[in-house]
């Protein structure tokens, strides 16, 4: 009964959907132009597009009728030429790299965006407003190919907090199991726990030796654990607590200057260090090979006794996220503190192209051109305000996240609802305009309190550089084997059955010495031009 029903209103819907093209196709035909096709990377789970009442809002505002139509993200890069697909004017989610935007910009297959500016208020203003942004979106030849995302809240650069199950140390404490050198009362189990390096190695040791979860075996807690290299939670920040500012990339700038990691010997002696944590079981050898989902459903029964993520709340089950504090960046022997400094980019480049093909270029870069505004970009970025993810009405002219989806999580929610893509949201936005959702909310103050006050001395991102081709042919070279052969050398001596030797050390930095001295000069060139262009003093 229940399937006739849907199938009926199913059929009423199509009906309606037939309807409502003829009319708007009709539109289209006497209103001219203001049609366009614009491919889009999706999954199946996320919803479609052209059902999502942000995008009818557009078209209402616009006047402008975008069909969307869908490539899954394994689709899409089967395709080795995606520009080339015939009757779509557009790619979103194109996701191409400077090489390729510069490659297709040059051979005329998509659009100079900066020759349409005067169809772009918005876009126009952002690129006056902001020079760095300008700059990040040029390509050698001085022409923007592509539209951004930017979303920025000050917290991509520091994707690593130190979770510590609490309880166990609770019942370390009361079994009178915690090392007598660790001084430790239960009354300082809070966030922001203050440990030397080695009193947590001394915890995650009973954490190996003991039945913690009492479940009368000894072998399923998990001591330590993160996602090896990947763009949150990795060990990043346990290395940078030997003094070296270590990200995913092992590439810093340090006072301006841009710098290999792997070259330092503090680096050497964190790797020699994480073998021996490795070896006898405190760091779970799945840290290394496991994805993101693999952690997180891990995660959830709070057998893990540590572990590095942005946020507990998904890693773990609802009944196990108050069993777990923040500590601090571990403190060396000299009492110091370091974490180091992500290269994500809170500037995303090749979020959207304009196909040469394009009949009227003006006309959708001016329906784009709608996505930078900051109830546009929260609903792309979010989901509609209709579907829920905002409250329907503002408060002092702000919009409200809705934070309450019922059995949905809020990732879920989110991932359904939300295209992501072109948006811009940026501190003056979360000031005037958009609400900060209350997770992000708590990120940013977790980072200030907890994290970014140890950042490493002189040390930030790698912005997005702007290259030469010249240069760009050569980072290609060499930089996909560099960061293989760091990750074979990195991987196998941490979780090899021997200390790495020194020698095996300076053998991979002998072997590498071309491509890591050729990244550097062209990096640093790149970077010292991005300076001046944003018109900053290469000493300030
Ligand atoms: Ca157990």
């Amino acid at each position: 009964m229940k399937k006739i029903v849907i199938g009926v209103s199913a059929a009423v819907l199509w009906l309606l959907c037939v309807v409502l093209f003829m009319v708007f196709a009709l539109g289209g035909t006497t209103g001219g132009e203001h049609q366009f096709t614009v491919l889009t990377v999706k999954e199946d789970s996320v919803k479609d597009y052209n059902n999502m009442p942000v995008f009818k809002a557009l078209a209402r505002d616009t006047g402008i009728e975008v069909n969307w139509t869908y490539n899954t993200s394994a689709q899409y890069s089967n395709n080795t030429d995606p520009v080339g697909i015939k009757g779509i004017d557009a790619i979103y989610h194109s996701g191409f790299s400077n090489l390729k935007l510069y490659d297709y910009g040059r051979r005329g297959r998509i659009v100079a965006i900066d020759e349409y500016l005067d169809s772009m208020p918005n876009f126009s203003r952002i690129l006056t407003a902001r020079p760095d942004i300008a700059e990040a979106l040029k390509s050698p030849d001085g022409h923007i190919y592509s539209l951004p995302r930017v979303e920025e809240m000050g917290l991509k650069a520091y994707p690593n907090i130190l979770y510590l199950n609490k309880k166990w140390v609770e019942k370390l404490i009361d079994d009178g199991n915690l090392p007598a050198e660790v001084k430790l009362t239960k009354d300082q189990l809070a966030d922001g726990l203050d440990l030397y390096r080695w009193e947590f190695k001394a915890i995650l040791q009973k954490f190996r030796e003991l039945d913690m979860d009492g479940d009368g075996k000894t072998d399923n807690e998990v001591p330590l654990t993160f996602v090896s290299g990947n763009w949150q939670g990795n060990e990043s920040d346990l290395i940078a607590s030997f003094g070296v500012p270590e990200n995913r990339e092992h590439k810093t700038v340090v006072n301006n200057k841009i710098t290999f990691t792997i070259e330092d010997e503090k680096w050497f002696n964190a790797v020699a260090e994480l073998q021996s944590w490795c070896s006898q079981g405190l760091i779970s050898t799945s840290a290394f090979d496991q994805d993101e989902s693999q952690f997180l459903a891990r995660g959830q029964d709070g057998r893990y006794g540590s572990f590095y993520w942005w946020e507990k709340d998904t890693v773990l089950a609802k009944d196990k996220r108050d069993d777990y504090i923040i500590v601090l960046p571990l403190k060396d022997d000299d009492g110091n503190r370091y974490v180091g400094v992500s290269n994500e980019q809170e500037v995303e480049k090749g979020e959207c192209v304009i196909l040469s093909s394009c009949e009227d270029k003006e006309g959708l870069l001016s329906y784009f051109d709608k996505f930078f505004e900051p109830d546009y970009s929260a609903q792309l970025n979010y989901g509609s305000i209709e579907s829920g993810a905002f409250l329907p009405n503002k408060e002092n002219g702000k919009l409200i996240p809705n934070d309450d989806h019922g059995e949905q999580s809020a990732d879920d929610f989110r991932m359904r609802n939300a295209p992501y893509g072109v948006v811009y949201l940026t501190q003056e936005v979360w000031d005037n305009s958009v609400e900060m959702e209350s997770r992000a909310k708590l990120r940013v103050n977790n980072l200030a309190a907890y994290v970014k006050p140890y950042t490493f001395p002189g040390v930030s991102s790698i912005p997005n550089l702007n290259y030469t081709q010249e240069e760009l042919l050569t980072l290609n070279t060499h930089e996909f084997s560099l960061s293989n052969n760091i990750a074979s050398w990195y991987t196998q001596a941490v979780i090899g059955a021997a200390r790495p030797t020194k020698e095996s050390w300076q053998n991979m930095l002998n072997t590498n010495r071309n491509s890591i001295d050729t990244v550097l000069r062209i990096n640093q060139a790149a970077y010292d031009r991005y300076l001046q262009a944003i018109g900053q003093s290469q000493n300030g």
